[in-house]
């Protein structure tokens, strides 16, 4: 049995891609939590000269970047999160996954974690959740269409959900309007979007997806890094 730990922190969406992928295909690891408020620690930085979390080391290879994470524990323990590549039938499934990940990382993932709530004016604020509303209605929502309830027919989750769903808990959650963080017309919008709400209801009902996550937490944090932002633009 390989020996894994993850370098993590919980409040980290990318991070926590690896805790999904970890617990659907219920494999034992160490949980190492790297303090992100602080500069690096150099033994962390033999780890990831990045210094970014996540980071896993598997016996002694270490495998950094939450997509590559997710990938290699997806092949290295063959499993309903996507098919082994042996034929062009699953080879074709695997290119509709990595499409579906690839679209929802750059059009969804990175523009509204962060950006969106650190937004300076109300107006730009305004503008990325409709940018972000219009792009999960135009590239995302059909490749959707035959999640049953997960990508591409799947009863089970998919590599796709794994690499998705960290960031949709957080819209869901950070997006209520009691946290004045994200645009009230944020997720009444996104709810009408039939077969993406669907599917996200699919998804945030797995406890795969929420177990780590801890949304007053997360909420407190966003605040507290929102009022910082706020203050430093008054100096
Ligand atoms: N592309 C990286 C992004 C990881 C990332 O941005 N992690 C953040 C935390 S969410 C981080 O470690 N930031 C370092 C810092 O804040 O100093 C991945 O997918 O693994």
């Amino acid at each position: 049995m390989a020996k894994l730990t993850l370098y993590t922190n919980r409040f980290c969406p990318w991070a926590h891609r690896a805790h999904i992928a970890l617990a659907e295909l219920g494999l034992e690891f160490e949980e190492v939590t790297i303090e992100l408020d602080k500069p690096r620690e150099p033994w962390y930085l033999e780890i990831n000269p990045r210094g970014l979390v996540p980071a896993l080391k598997y016996n002694d290879e270490i495998i950094i970047e939450s997509g590559i994470i997710t990938q290699f524990l997806a092949d290295a323990y063959p499993s309903h999160l996507e098919p082994t590549p042996t034929s062009p039938e699953t080879a074709l499934k695997r290119a509709r996954i990595n499409l579906f990940v690839e679209t929802f990382t750059s059009k969804v993932a990175g523009i509204l974690y962060g950006t969106i709530i650190l937004a300076n004016t109300a107006q730009e604020k305004a503008a990325k959740a409709n940018a972000t509303i219009a792009a999960i209605k135009s590239d995302i929502a059909p490749l959707l269409q035959d999640a049953a309830p997960f990508f591409g027919g799947s009863k089970e989750l998919t590599l796709a959900e794994v690499n998705a769903a960290s960031f949709v808990l957080r819209i869901y959650t950070l997006g209520k309007e009691e946290y004045g963080l994200l645009p009230a017309f944020l997720l009444p919008e996104l709810r009408k979007i039939e077969v993406w709400q669907k599917w996200v209801d699919a998804v945030l009902a797995k406890e795969s997806v929420t177990a780590i996550f801890d949304e007053k937490a997360n909420a407190q944090r966003w605040q507290k890094k929102l009022a910082q932002h706020q203050a430093q633009q008054k100096l």
